[in-house]
């Protein structure tokens, strides 16, 4: 008898423990002590209406992690005088207080809101209302170092709920490389696991995406539809927004362990090889896709700007985020960048031939061998000098360091040509239209300075300029980063500054920075959607969509375009390319770490 009740009273003890454990667990978990709270919809328990099954999902590869080659410059061999240091610090520190400049008017002015309307000290929701800038900012102020900073940001993006929205359809594209990338890194670099859990419910509500009949996805994610399982993937999707969702989604399923966000985009890459030498200009992939009728790529337009950038950025990056494992992703590389040499790269007419330099233009193809280039310039292809030197280090492929390196410096030069310092949205140039594309080419005045199509008055020898905005984009400096970090080049700090320089004299206003109506016009800018703007702009800055569109602080200055200024002039292990591999938004995930020979 008394055994029993000894047992009784042990077992009660037992239940009573776990009772009590369980409830601090869910206090300090979602209760008073947590500040987490998770969304009121959890999308991981809605019922599918094109069900993947558990035998259809592919696993990550079980292949260890390889050491992959060495991507950065060995700076420890560099000899850094006190003056080179000196100067690093000051630079740094002038980038951290346009930073600190606009993170505290975002505070001030629209806390909690997607983006800041510098001007108008207002708070505006361009992705969906749950603090755009706030979540992308993130990894940059830990970087910076601004913890306090960092952790009030914490505190509201742990509490954001993805089912309270102001817009009933979101871009899959933006959410994904803005809010899934930022908290992923922030994760990354903080360990804080509330970032980790957020970033997890967002990934199931975008999962839902996948959620159409032929599992690939709507990048128009309208979330009333995505509920009731009625997304169809559409016929005219842009590469770049189904090519880019590969790396978020994989580093989501390396830090939680499922790989079902992993096995969705590894469908769309198998997709992509299909088709790879199958288009009009194989070995590369038109702008758009028809994804609804099963990944079709009969379109004729190609490019590394606008539209297709980042499903080229992805394919490199994602070998290295995968460790060196996926050797499909090295192959579909090479082939594009050989093809984009080909075809896409030319050099412009320059009175001084020893400016090396190159960009890459946009090319017409009717399948049939008549690829027609021409020479654009999109501060969005600027990017391309870091993807190509990336390229060539992971890949042992010296000659795309070089190009990238040309790359990287056509933008710097392009910046350096405009009146304001800074290179415009979209341009033509003169191009060099010998034989080989690539070689410099004989100076003809009268082609250079007459070929100009508008008759407007543009630094010879650009003959267009389309869109003569500057948006605070990153690409450039982007590029230069990479190059500087891949090659040691000490020349290209003093190019970054002069960058910065610019730029900040030509988009600072009182609170924060604003895009600028045109780089072609120097002296006082004309800030687009601005108390500052001058009134012959006005009528053009209400026209349509233009003035949400461009007048607003994007969260990507923030997020990328001061972290690649503030990282240049950085030590140049913080954040280091052997480590980190940064998505298109420029949120670094930490690399794999290489384990020798075997299975995981
Ligand atoms: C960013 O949101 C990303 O870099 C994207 O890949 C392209 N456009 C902007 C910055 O210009």
């Amino acid at each position: 008898m008394a055994i029993l009740a000894t047992r009784r009273r042990f077992q009660r003890l037992i239940g009573f423990t776990l009772v009590a454990l369980a409830l601090v667990y869910f206090l300090w978990d979602q209760g008073p002590f947590s500040n987490y709270r998770s969304s009121s919809f959890d999308w991981a328990k809605r019922p599918q209406a094109h069900p993947i099954s558990q035998s259809d999902i592919i696993p990550l590869p079980s292949l260890a992690p390889r050491q992959l080659p060495r991507i950065q410059h060995d700076f420890s061999k560099q000899e850094l005088t006190d003056a080179h240091n000196t100067t690093q610090r000051e630079r740094r520190n002038a980038v951290q207080d346009a930073a600190k400049r606009c993170w505290e008017a975002y505070k001030e002015f629209a806390w909690g809101y997607d983006e800041l309307s510098p001007q108008g000290q207002s708070g505006v929701d361009t992705f969906g209302g749950w603090g755009a800038t706030l979540v992308d900012s993130l990894d940059t102020l830990w970087i910076m170092g601004m913890k306090q900073e960092f952790a009030d940001a914490v505190q509201v993006a742990e509490r954001i709920d993805w089912d309270v929205t102001t817009s009933a359809e979101l871009s899959l594209f933006e959410t994904n490389i803005r809010f899934l990338g930022g908290l992923l890194a922030a994760y990354d670099l903080s360990g804080e696991k509330t970032l980790l859990r957020k970033a997890k419910e967002l990934g199931n509500m975008l999962y839902a995406a996948f959620d159409t009949p032929n599992h690939l996805p709507a990048n128009a994610f309208n979330i009333r539809e995505a509920k009731q399982g009625l997304l169809i993937a559409s016929r005219r999707e842009s590469s770049a927004a189904v090519g880019t969702l590969s790396l978020e989604f994989t580093r989501l399923s390396q830090l939680t362990g499922d790989p079902k966000y992993y096995s969705v985009t590894e469908r769309i890459k198998r997709e992509f090889e299909k088709k790879q030498d199958k288009t009009k200009l194989p070995g590369m992939w038109p702008i758009l896709i028809d994804l609804e009728n099963g990944f079709q790529t009969a379109d004729s337009a190609f490019t590394l700007g606008a539209s297709s950038d980042s499903a080229y950025e992805y394919l490199s990056k994602m070998y290295e985020l995968l460790g060196g494992v996926d050797p499909v992703y090295e192959t579909m590389h090479i082939k594009a960048m050989d093809t984009v040499k080909k075809n896409l790269l030319f050099r412009p007419m320059l009175r001084d031939n020893d400016t090396d330099i190159l960009f890459s233009g946009l090319v017409l193809a009717n399948g049939a061998g008549i690829n027609e280039l021409t020479a654009e310039v999109q501060h969005l292809g600027c990017f391309a000098g870091g993807m190509f030197a990336l390229g060539g280090r992971l890949f042992n492929r010296p000659e795309d360091v070089e190009i990238g390196e040309k790359l990287a410096r056509g933008c710097g030069w392009a910046y350096g040509v405009f009146p304001t310092g800074i290179m415009p949205e979209t341009s033509e140039v003169v191009p060099c239209r010998g034989e080989d594309q690539l070689a410099p080419c004989a100076w003809n005045e009268s082609e250079a300075g007459g070929g100009r199509k508008s008759g407007g008055k543009f630094p010879i020898p650009f003959s267009h300029v389309r869109d003569a905005q500057y948006l605070l984009r990153p690409e450039a400096i982007e590029s230069i980063f990479i190059l500087y970090r891949i090659t040691g080049k000490k020349d290209l700090l003093d190019v970054a500054w002069q960058m910065f320089e610019s730029i900040e004299k030509a988009t600072r206003t009182t609170f924060a920075n604003s895009a600028i109506a045109s780089v072609n016009v120097g002296g006082e800018t004309a800030k687009i959607n601005s108390m500052e703007v001058s009134f012959g702009l006005i009528p053009f800055a209400l026209v349509g969509g233009l003035y949400m569109l461009t007048g607003r602080l994007q969260s990507f200055w923030l997020a990328e375009t001061l972290k690649y200024f503030y990282l240049i002039f950085s030590e140049p292990d913080l954040i280091s390319l052997d480590e980190y591999v940064f998505n298109t938004e420029a949120h670094p995930f930490r690399l794999p770490k290489p384990v020798k020979g075997g299975f995981l």
